[in-house]
């Protein structure tokens, strides 16, 4: 098949997908074919700043040579064994991230959502054997606008009605609170039956929204004078991109269950964990869970890899830096335009907030005049867009990002 290895024009790579992919997405018309830090670079040779960093999969930045060469060298040697046998890289990587993050134990699964749904089974299991709750009859609760992925258990705890609608029936055994509200939590918690509060320490999806500041300690606090277990979804805000290894460490909460994924493997490969205590890791016995690809040699090394770039150059620091940098230039922004309205974030995740309706399409043409002076964004809902660079940038190049943002801001048009 000659369009295999033929060199392909932009317009002939979104023509391919629109006719043999299915419709579930709608990017921004850029095609992309390689990566470097902070950079991307389209089919032309056009250079961009990725300001999405795969929604914050890339903290590391674009294929990392360590991160690559660890996997070079593990694919040589070994990428798959099930757990039907051990291997020699799994328990080195254990070892490891349980002592980076201060667990027992690691359940090492793939996707961002099998990390929730493993957390929700780890919870319910736990409710069950050790908590005393019949059987059942567990509860969950999560918050308004939560986002943890595409799966039935998934979108059977969102409000959002693109995820949800149409793919009913649900999951039972939730309750919906809204998202900061401590008195919510309290009467929700009277119920004997709830076992878990999850909860994303900074909402990604819902447009960078972060909660009063001790609502994590109060919740946490809350969930534990009911011995309900505080469930951290950290797929976005962990590794370094709210400018702690996770945010979570912001509130000195440490959740019951943590769930990491996306940066966790720098954006090479789909790799996901969650690290709980054992009164809550062994309650899930041998047969219970698991997965074909999850704790496979090749993602265990480069995990590691992954996490020790992210030690060694101290990418948490970085983002905690230049995310005050960058929140400051557009604070600055917005006293000169009435088009933005506010910014928010933590760290390198922060959105800006458009003084246009949600179902504007401000943001999408803002964030189509960004890529043509070369800056790659993309909007959440129809008035946020979402800045997120990998975490390796540096202060001269953020400013230089914050002066394209700047300038076709103040210039925009439509
Ligand atoms: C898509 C947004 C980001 C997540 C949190 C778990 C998962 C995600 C906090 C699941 C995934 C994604 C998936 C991506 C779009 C996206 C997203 F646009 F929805 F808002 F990141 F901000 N927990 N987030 O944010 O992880 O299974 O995907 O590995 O297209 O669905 P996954």
């Amino acid at each position: 098949m000659d369009t295999i290895n033929a060199n392909i024009t932009s317009q002939q790579a979104i023509e391919l997908e629109d006719q043999y992919g299915a419709h579930n997405y709608h990017p921004i018309p850029v095609v992309l074919s390689r990566g470097s830090g902070i950079f991307v670079w389209d089919v032309e040779g056009k250079q961009y700043y990725d300001f999405l960093s795969a929604y914050s999969a890339v903290n590391q930045g674009h294929c990392h040579p360590k991160i690559i060469n660890a996997l070079i060298e593990q694919a040589q040697q070994l990428t798959l064994t099930s757990r039907a046998f051990y291997n020699d890289v799994l328990g080195k990587y254990e070892k490891f991230i349980t002592e980076l993050f201060g667990y027992d134990k690691v359940l090492p699964m793939n996707t961002g959502v099998e990390g929730g749904e493993t957390a929700v089974k780890l919870c319910r299991k736990w409710a069950y054997t050790v908590k005393g709750i019949p059987d059942g009859r567990a509860k969950i609760i999560f918050v308004t606008a939560n986002f943890w992925g595409r799966t039935l258990a998934a979108i059977s705890s969102s409000t959002d009605p693109a995820s949800r609608n149409g793919f009913g029936p649900y999951m039972p055994g939730y309750e919906i609170i809204p998202y900061n509200d401590l008195p919510a939590l309290e009467k929700a918690l009277e119920d004997p039956h709830v076992a878990g509060f999850m909860v994303e320490p900074i909402q990604g999806e819902a447009g960078v929204v972060v909660p009063d500041e001790g609502y994590l300690k109060k919740a946490y606090t809350l969930c534990k004078s009911k011995n309900v277990l505080f469930i951290a979804d950290e797929v976005q805000t962990g590794i370094a991109r709210t400018g702690k290894l996770y945010a979570c460490q912001y509130e000195g909460v440490k959740p019951d269950i943590l769930i990491l994924g996306k940066a966790l493997s720098g954006g090479v490969m789909p790799v996901s964990a969650v690290l709980a205590d054992n009164e809550v890791m062994l309650s899930i016995k041998p047969g219970e869970h698991g997965s074909t690809f999850g704790g496979n040699p090749l993602a265990c090394a480069v995990a590691m890899a992954a996490l020790e770039v992210v030690i060694d150059e101290k990418l948490a620091e970085n983002a905690m830096g230049l995310g005050e940098i960058f929140r400051e230039r557009m604070r600055a922004l917005i006293r000169r335009t009435a088009l933005i309205s506010l910014v928010r974030g933590k760290g390198l995740l922060n959105a800006i907030v458009i003084n246009d309706t949600e179902d504007s399409d401000t943001a999408w043409q803002i964030c189509l005049q960004l890529k043509d002076k070369g800056l790659l964004a993309k909007p959440t809902h129809g008035n946020i867009i979402r800045f997120a660079p990998p975490l390796v940038i540096t202060e001269k190049q953020l400013h230089a990002c914050c002066d394209i943002i700047e300038k076709t801001i103040i210039q925009f048009d439509r």
